[in-house]
């Protein structure tokens, strides 16, 4: 009979790992997961209940908020107030971020980056969404935390992870100690560990590209795709495409199997779709930890220094020998333009 080890009981476990730690980090990854727990529960019976569809809101990204979107959202900012660990939250569905002012709160340290419900266009039609989640400690608890404290680069993420609302809900985070995968057994209500020490793998067949967007691309990713449809049996190729139109859905899948995702900029999005803070770097930060790469096409994701809450970037995210190959192209291209 496997041991069971549940969420709660492995961050314990792991705390051993930072003897600086007095376990503030451990519990605010537990209060992360009890939200997921919740927001879960919603999920997957949405179809039933009337929390489909819009609830006639935009967020700054000037996108309609699905009801979903916005009961994510004061589920984990409802947990991470009530925690008492962290001191500020940046959430895709707030312009500015929140500060979190409370007795229990007035020492927190950590600063949590959210996308509440990524994918949530899916919702409707019953695809998988995702929570992703980026943690950050701040230098002092001295004072109102301030925005430059908020916008440090990937590389200094303290704890990076995400949910995926799917066939079966999963959690799968990194503290910078390799990355872990948790499936949620609904029978006695924790996520239980089922991916210990997840590693990309090195190359891969499948891509995830938009390729609606064909002709809005830069032609060095142009001719990255072309590349992935000839066929060269000595390299395994055409590739696969694979494209849900979730992030972490997509990622997730190329995480277990391999494969590299690209949303790349494109006419409608100059700096690319992406937002940096709460997609691309927690992302980045776990497919690095699992020997994985993600760069803009130039520079790692993790170096880029962020300017603003809601930046975006281009990303070209996964197995290394893929991600390489295509800036191969990126590079060629540009040499010879
Ligand atoms: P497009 C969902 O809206 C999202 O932010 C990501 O989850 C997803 O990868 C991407 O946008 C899909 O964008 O332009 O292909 O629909």
């Amino acid at each position: 009979m496997r041991k069971v080890t549940t969420l709660g009981q492995f961050i314990i476990e792991k705390q051993a790992d930072f003897p600086y730690a007095k376990g503030e980090l451990s519990r605010l990854l537990r209060d992360i997961g009890i939200a997921a727990k919740i927001v879960n529960r919603e999920v997957n019976k949405a179809g039933l209940v009337d929390i489909l569809g819009d609830n006639g809101t935009v967020n700054i990204q000037g996108e309609g908020q699905k009801k979903l979107d916005v009961y994510a959202d004061e589920q984990f900012i409802s947990a991470l107030r009530s925690g008492g660990e962290c001191c500020v939250v940046a959430s895709e569905e707030h312009d500015d971020c929140i500060l979190i002012h409370s007795e229990i709160s007035k020492n927190a340290k950590y600063i949590v980056c959210i996308d509440p419900l990524d994918g949530s266009s899916n919702i409707d039609v019953n695809v998988s969404v995702g929570t992703i989640f980026s943690i950050y400690r701040r230098a002092t608890t001295e004072g109102t935390v301030c925005l430059d404290e908020i916008l440090q680069k990937g590389i200094y993420q303290v704890a990076a992870g995400y949910v995926i609302y799917g066939s079966s809900t999963m959690l799968v985070y990194t503290t910078g100690k390799g990355v872990n995968g948790f499936t949620l057994d609904p029978s006695i209500g924790e996520f239980c560990l089922s991916h210990p020490d997840m590693q990309m793998p090195r190359d891969g067949v499948i891509y995830s590209i938009n390729e609606g967007n064909y002709i809005k691309f830069p032609q060095g990713v142009k001719d990255y795709i072309k590349y992935c449809q000839v066929e060269d049996k000595a390299t395994q190729r055409p590739f696969t495409s694979r494209y849900v139109g979730s992030m972490v859905a997509d990622i997730h899948r190329n995480l277990i199997k391999g494969g590299i995702f690209l949303y790349p900029t494109t006419s409608s999005h100059p700096q690319g779709k992406l937002r940096l803070m709460y997609e691309c770097n927690p992302l980045a930060f776990i497919i690095e930890q699992a020997g994985g790469r993600a760069t803009d096409g130039h520079r790692r994701i993790l170096e880029i220094q962020p300017e603003s809450l809601h930046q975006r970037t281009p990303i070209f995210i996964g197995s290394t020998d893929m991600v390489e190959k295509v800036e191969e192209f990126i590079r060629l291209s540009a040499a010879s333009a």
